[in-house]
């Protein structure tokens, strides 16, 4: 049996696609309300094929408990934030896992780690922890890295079908971790030692980081003179060794805004290029703020309860706001002592998540002037027809309406 521990956007979609193929599965969670919603037969998040997958897994027998199991596997998927002085990995939640972890679990047992860490924090962090209730580690416990890899709106599809990588003490005990990822995972599994699977998966989000702060670099530089972004960038990408992301209102997610500072803190002397992408992704929607008061000047729009943001979450169609975009330049608001712009996001309707939120769509529309197109959510592209009219401001350059203006 497999104990999943954590489950959140990754340790739940995990456990219920091993239970739902054949894997005896108990998910242990401390947050009680989210375990009593797990066992009332519904899921804690929206995500494509997630609730037929729920379906499958309760079918096959899944558990949902606060409880951590006594068994020979478990899968500790819980969230690693960074230290916002430090820049370093803090490792609190996984180190309080794999304690709970080691009252209970028996000699043999093989844990795994899942949730991101940089490189050398299983040796720094982990290891200690279970020398210290007198384990010997290789012998009494195997410990394993494995890094999930799949991307938020497309999680189903990715854990079926993304290469992934196993990082192991022993070739044997990553063959046999391999093996249980291997009863749903149709991609390759590498086996490899644990500081490079702790490297290879924070080096994965920080070439999409760089990449990213590379294009919104370029639109900075084409707005400073004028110039279209997005057609150089079209242009740009017919070469063949040339594929540059887009630009966007900033960078969110619990990932690529976070998983790159950890080697920020770890080597600041030597993540020079790394730091710099960082700051100006960070900076990105302060960016978009301004260019928001320019285009309110030039229309003579004047009093910003008129102006309304499209989009709260990170991004297009997940309902994960964590680090988003439109939050950070609401805090810069907030810190300006300025009035928060209007908000309207179709993944929260029922409830207000931050000031001035507007839930009805069209009533959102009938208070404001100008619109911000923050999210690409699918639902603004089936409502453009809402917005003639309106002075738009589209982050994302997929607005098909005459005058709209870009970042
Ligand atoms: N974004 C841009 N321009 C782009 C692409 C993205 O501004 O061209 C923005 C998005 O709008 C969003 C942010 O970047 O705010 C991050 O979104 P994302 O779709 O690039 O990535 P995440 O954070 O949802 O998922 C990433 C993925 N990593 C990579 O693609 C290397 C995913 O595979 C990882 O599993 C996930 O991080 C994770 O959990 O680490």
């Amino acid at each position: 049996m497999i104990n999943v521990v954590g489950l959140g956007y990754i340790g739940l979609p995990t456990a219920l696609m091993m239970a739902s193929h054949g894997v005896e599965v108990v998910g242990t969670d401390y947050n009680k309300e989210l375990v009593a919603t797990l066992n009332a037969g519904r899921t804690t998040f929206k995500e494509d094929g997630l609730d037929e997958l729920f379906a499958a897994a309760v079918k096959a027998g899944i558990k949902f408990t606060t409880e951590y199991q006594k068994t020979d596997m478990y899968i500790v998927s819980v969230p690693t934030p960074y230290d916002k002085f430090s820049k370093k990995v803090d490792a609190c939640y996984v180190v309080a896992a794999v304690k709970e972890v080691m009252k209970v679990c028996p000699k043999g047992a093989t844990v795994v780690i899942e949730s991101t860490v940089s490189p050398g924090t299983i040796d720094k962090y982990v290891r200690p922890v279970i020398a210290a209730n007198g384990f010997k580690i290789g012998i009494d416990i195997n410990l394993v890295h494995a890094p999930e890899r799949i991307i938020p709106g497309n999680m189903v599809y990715e854990l079926l079908h993304n290469n992934r990588t196993i990082g192991a003490d022993s070739k044997e005990i990553g063959e046999k971790v391999k093996s249980y990822y291997a009863t749903f995972c149709q991609g390759e599994i590498v086996v490899t030692d644990i500081r490079t699977a702790e490297m290879t998966k924070v080096v994965e989000n920080t070439f999409r980081a760089v990449n990213i702060a590379f294009a919104n670099e370029l639109s900075r530089i084409c707005r400073h003179d004028n110039m279209d972004v997005y057609e150089i960038i079209r242009i740009c990408n017919m070469h063949p060794r040339v594929n540059i992301l887009q630009p966007g209102p900033g960078v969110g997610g619990h990932c690529i805004s976070v998983d790159p500072w950890f080697l920020v803190g770890d080597y600041p002397q030597l993540a020079k290029v790394i730091d710099e992408s960082m700051k100006t992704n960070d900076s990105q929607p302060g960016f978009v703020l301004e260019r928001i008061y320019e285009i309110m000047k030039e229309n003579w729009i004047t009093d910003n309860r008129r102006v309304g943001l499209y989009g709260i979450t990170y991004k297009e169609n997940v309902d994960d706001i964590r680090e988003s975009p439109t939050l950070q330049m609401l805090d810069i608001q907030e810190r300006h002592l300025a009035r928060p712009l209007k908000s309207f996001d179709p993944f929260f309707t029922s409830k207000a998540i931050v000031p001035n939120q507007i839930l009805d769509f069209d009533q959102f529309l009938s208070e404001v002037d100008m619109v911000v197109v923050m999210v690409k959510h699918d639902h603004i592209k089936q409502n453009w027809g809402k917005l003639s009219g309106k002075v738009v401001l589209d982050c994302h350059n997929i607005c098909p309406l005459e005058g709209v203006y870009h970042i």
